[in-house]
């Protein structure tokens, strides 16, 4: 493998992880075949009126990987993966993982900025984009990004109007007419060229605390553990019908248990394009969904949608909420509202997931983020010196296990300050743990924004506006916001003689290439920053501030 800024597993925990059996010892490509044999014509993967069955997903990941290999793609280089939920991410993703080409997780809205820098950071060799998405050209960001790489770069298109210079994904995986010889031949020569199990399998994005793009590196061995754990927490098994809604990049809706638990119980997987209230009714009523996973934010909009448009939700066994904060009335509140077992989930795509188990008493479920999904997982909470607190105290959680790597890709200075030496990652959450080993998330002591579960670095939001000449100082807070939990408020001081209103702020932001959900919704001007002991300034002193002041209006 190539990847140089990989942080591998210390050689003798991943031999006895594999000895005792805790890590199956195999790759996440290796198990297509084995479902289509076992399941071969069972359905597999639904969106819209495609229907996919176990066998058709196998024979055309096959197709995309021989042909992706055609195009001088090889095992140990990764591709940028910017899919919305349709029926070719989940194709496009079992290619790449049969292959041995890792595919990087980038979501729908990113912009030039994001591509840009998280692509030089891992070394793109390609871009997957959909044509037009939502009204945006993506093909042509895609070119735009790939001629910012370092390296030579392919445009992959996952669409209608694929451009010249471009290559066509679907007609790379269209398998018709293909006699059994050629599947066969394909199938043969995949197994002999594919990845081992302690390769890196996914790269997925960091919420991040700095301006560094922060990417997490998941093996086969270490993802797998993962998924086969939330399938199990969450009690997923052939009968289940599984919604992705949020986009399937994240982690939570790819692997906790999401689509790739799905599948790996033998269950159907049920593609949303949107998060919206109407669309996702009508899956859940269509495919008669029986599990499905979202933020609050995105659960209270079904909640107010539902007293209006009265769907059958009666196939709808589980819903599991998490991502940011909930609090317990109103988890209590969604779980009648939507009358369904209410899971909750304190998860992160550096490993550690808890789930609140599908029979938990109400007081577990509504008040707990639950015990973490293995009894190999780890959980220390330790106060502001790293000294271990009392049992039942509130402090920073740290965790290890054999679903969460040491060490962030090719980010050796930043993974002294994550990670301790004796491999605990610090998740940067306030959490306390209830005698029974359920985890309360509290709070955090992370700089990010968790703006409807979607991650913002203040430093990174901070990074940009501080270039704008007009700004003297700047400093990103979470703003408090009833649907969101929070959205991004900055804090500036301006230039003598120089401002900048919110709107310029968007534009010149939107204009760098920065994903819309990171851009600030809220403006504070001061003409001095509060400033902490060390020059920095003092966000605390911010938060307080801004609890003071009334919100602007949007
Ligand atoms: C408060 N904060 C939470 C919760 C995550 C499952 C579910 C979610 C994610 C995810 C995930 C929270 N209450 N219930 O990957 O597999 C915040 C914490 C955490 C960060 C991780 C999964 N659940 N959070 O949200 O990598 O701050 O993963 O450290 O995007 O989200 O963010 P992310």
């Amino acid at each position: 493998m190539s990847f140089e800024g990989f942080v591998p597993w210390p050689e003798d925990l991943a031999h006895a992880y594999r000895a005792a059996g805790v890590w199956p010892g195999r790759t996440m490509g290796s198990y297509l075949w084995e479902w289509a044999e076992t399941r071969g014509d069972r359905v597999a993967v639904v969106d819209g009126t495609t229907r996919l069955t176990y066998r058709d997903l196998a024979v055309r990941a096959d197709a995309l990987a021989v042909g992706l290999a055609g195009r001088g793609l090889e095992r140990g280089d990764t591709v940028l993966v910017q899919l919305p939920n349709t029926w070719e991410f989940v194709v496009v993703t079992a290619a790449l993982l049969r292959l041995g080409v890792v595919p990087t997780m980038m979501l729908p809205p990113h912009r030039d900025h994001e591509l840009t820098a998280i692509g030089r950071h891992v070394g793109a060799r390609a871009l997957v984009v959909p044509g037009t998405w939502r009204g945006f050209d993506h093909q042509e960001l895609a070119f735009r990004v790939a001629a910012a790489l370092p390296g030579p770069a392919e445009v992959l298109v996952v669409g209608d109007d694929v451009a010249g210079g471009a290559v066509d994904v679907r007609a790379l995986l269209a398998t018709d007419g293909d006699t059994d010889g050629a599947v066969e031949e394909r199938r043969r020569w995949l197994d002999e060229h594919g990845p081992a199990p302690s390769d890196i399998a996914v790269f997925l994005l960091s919420g991040g605390t700095t301006g560094v793009p922060k990417v997490i590196s998941r093996t086969h061995d270490d993802y797998l553990f993962n998924i086969v754990h939330c399938a199990r927490a969450c009690a997923f098994g052939e009968d289940t019908v599984y919604l992705a809604v949020l986009p399937a990049g994240h982690n939570f809706p790819l692997a906790s248990p999401g689509l790739l638990g799905a599948l790996h119980a033998g269950g159907r997987v049920v593609l949303s394009a949107s998060p919206r209230p109407e669309p996702v009714f009508a899956a859940i009523e269509a495919e008669r969904v029986t599990a499905t996973s979202a933020v609050p934010a995105v659960v209270l909009k079904w909640m107010d949608a539902a007293a209006t448009l009265k769907p059958d939700l009666s196939s709808l066994r589980y819903l599991h909420v998490g991502g940011s904060m909930l609090a317990p009335d109103i988890a209590e509140r969604m779980a009648r509202t939507l009358d369904c077992r209410l899971q909750q989930v304190y998860g992160m795509a550096e490993g550690l997931v808890c789930y609140t188990p599908p029979d938990a008493s109400d007081e577990v479920a509504f008040g707990t983020q639950g015990p973490p999904v293995s009894a190999f997982d780890e959980l220390l909470i330790v106060d502001e010196d790293g000294t271990p607190v009392p049992p039942g105290g509130t402090g920073e959680l740290l965790t290890r296990g054999p679903g969460t790597p040491r060490g962030y890709y090719g980010v050796p200075d930043q993974n002294r300050l994550s990670f301790t030496e004796d491999g605990w990652f610090r998740t940067g959450d306030l959490v306390r743990l209830t005698p029974e080993g359920h985890a309360v998330v509290c709070g955090r002591v992370k700089d990010l924004i968790n703006r409807g579960g979607e991650k913002i670095s203040a430093g990174e939001v901070e990074t940009l506006i501080q270039e704008l000449p007009e700004v003297a100082e700047v400093a990103a807070v979470p703003a408090p916001d009833p649907v969101y939990g929070e959205r991004v408020c900055v804090f500036v001081r301006f230039h003598g003689g120089c401002s900048l209103s919110l709107a310029e702020i968007s534009r010149l932001l939107t204009e760098r290439g920065l994903a819309a959900f990171k851009i600030p919704e809220r403006l504070e001007v001061l003409t001095a920053l509060p400033h902490t002991a060390v020059g920095k300034a003092d966000k605390k002193a911010l938060k307080a501030l801004l609890a003071d002041r009334n919100p602007l209006p949007r």
